[in-house]
């Protein structure tokens, strides 16, 4: 029997020309989103409903939900949470529900939709994905959140340890897929050191969150793999 494939998707702006009907899409947003929906769901949180605007998160805190918001690395003024791993630490979330908008990993947990399933990926559900993927045998997706439908490197790196993760079982497919798990790998000799480059690292630096970006990096703390169930994600 043939391998599943494993591909790459590097920007949100390449997602039109991967075919993701009959696959898992996994998300990675590494800075910070999904990872921050990982920490979320650690904690106890039941569900996340991913929107595309902050007034819609907000229509929803009338149906209970908790409003989280971020645009450009910021915390909306008015709502309750922001993007921050930190924020989802808060024993007070177990089992509420949050609606919540960001600036490019939401977005692409929506564009994702013909995918068989959606996921997501983060270093801290690395290896509780990894082995999700490989007892599926269903052919995977990692579709990088980038910046603005531009590239990034942690979401690059991230797909990378992936890929090394899968590719025993798997068809390593596209260049793009060879060209991630090279970065990982050069990289990964000091992973935290490497990410001080990144365009984002720098942002956060200018934010004065750079504690964020420790924590993002932190890899299979947690043994949960969050999915795409009609508009919500759940565990
Ligand atoms: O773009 C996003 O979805 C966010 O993760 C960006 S930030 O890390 O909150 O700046």
């Amino acid at each position: 029997m043939s391998k599943p494939s494993f591909e790459t998707v590097l920007t949100p702006a390449l997602l039109p020309l991967y075919d993701l009907k009959g696959k898992i899409v996994v998300v990675i947003d590494i800075l910070r989103a999904t990872s921050s929906i990982c920490v979320g769901f650690n904690t106890g949180v039941r569900l996340f409903r991913p929107v595309a605007y902050p007034d819609q998160a907000k229509t929803l805190e009338s149906s209970g939900y908790i409003a989280a918001a971020e645009r450009d690395g910021r915390k909306l003024d008015g709502f309750s949470l922001g993007n921050s791993p930190f924020d989802y630490l808060d024993p007070e979330l177990k089992d509420r529900k949050i609606a919540i908008t960001t600036t490019n990993g939401t977005r692409c947990l929506r564009l994702s939709y013909e995918a068989e399933e959606i996921l997501i990926g983060s270093f801290l559900n690395l290896e509780a994905l990894s082995r999700y993927c490989i007892e599926s045998k269903k052919n995977v997706i990692a579709f990088c959140a980038g910046w603005k439908d531009k590239f990034n490197l942690e979401d690059t790196l991230f797909a990378g340890a992936f890929a090394n993760n899968l590719k025993e079982l798997y068809t390593l497919e596209c260049d793009s897929t060879l060209a991630a798990q090279d970065l990982y790998n050069f990289a990964s000799k000091d992973l935290a050191d490497y990410i001080t480059k990144a365009s984002h690292a720098q942002r956060f630096e200018r934010l004065g969150i750079e504690k964020d970006i420790k924590f993002c990096m932190q890899n299979s703390i947690y043994d949960i793999v969050p999915k795409m169930i009609g508009d919500d994600l759940i565990l």
